[in-house]
């Protein structure tokens, strides 16, 4: 995908303020600061589009980022970050819920887990969730320039198991540093969006 154009298009916290586009949507979600916002950033060629911080719990609502008119990357509210209230986890869980749940736009939903670690039960519902659900849905290993070749693929064996992944399903490395599976990604997004 060539980047004509990059944009924050809408902010929402409900459906009610889901922007009324019509064009296909990716979703990106994950367990906060695995990455989400800067794989966008990256995706998009631009440095702080998505706002990102080493502090986990960044993104506190739904944003859409609009590609060239043409596409929408919609950056989901990261789960599973302990020290906010139950209260603020029950409401971000809604959020993320509600926009998977009823978003007929939705075409792909990118899970980022991380790849240094093992996936989360958080990231093992989320999986097991989309599956039940028939979600068009790829993992995405984050943060991939962390580990040496050797470790990643260890890694992302490990992955594959723990999540109990089928040989269909398709699970990728991302670097938000060095680029490293961007090119790979744009490609899978373009097929499930019809672009
Ligand atoms: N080395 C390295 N660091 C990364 C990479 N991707 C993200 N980070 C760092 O990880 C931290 C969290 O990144 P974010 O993109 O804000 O994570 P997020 O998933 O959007 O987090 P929430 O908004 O809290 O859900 C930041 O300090 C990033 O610089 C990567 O590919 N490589
Ligand atoms: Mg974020």
């Amino acid at each position: 995908m060539i980047i004509k154009k990059a944009d924050i298009y809408a902010t929402a916290v409900a459906p009610s303020q889901y922007p009324e586009t019509g064009l296909p949507e990716i979703a990106f979600a994950g367990r906060s600061n695995v990455g989400k916002s800067s794989l966008i950033n990256s995706l998009v060629n631009r440095k702080s589009l998505a706002r990102t911080s080493q502090t986990p719990g960044k993104t506190r609502v739904i944003n859409f980022f609009g590609v060239n008119d043409e596409i929408y990357l919609v950056d989901l509210p990261g789960y599973g970050y302990a020290k906010v209230s139950k209260d603020e986890k029950a409401k971000w869980g809604g959020m993320i819920e509600a926009y998977l749940n009823t978003r007929e736009e939705l075409k792909l939903v990118v899970l980022l887990v991380d790849i240094r670690h093992e996936p989360t039960k958080d990231d093992k519902l989320m999986f097991d969730w989309m599956k039940a659900t028939g979600s068009q849905m790829l993992v995405v290993a984050t943060k991939a320039d962390k580990l040496t070749r050797n470790h990643r693929n260890k890694s992302l064996v490990q992955i594959r198991k723990f999540l109990q992944m089928t040989n269909d399903d398709i699970l990728i490395h991302f670097s938000s540093q060095t680029k490293e599976g961007r090119d790979e990604l744009w490609e899978i997004i373009e097929n499930y969006s019809g672009k």
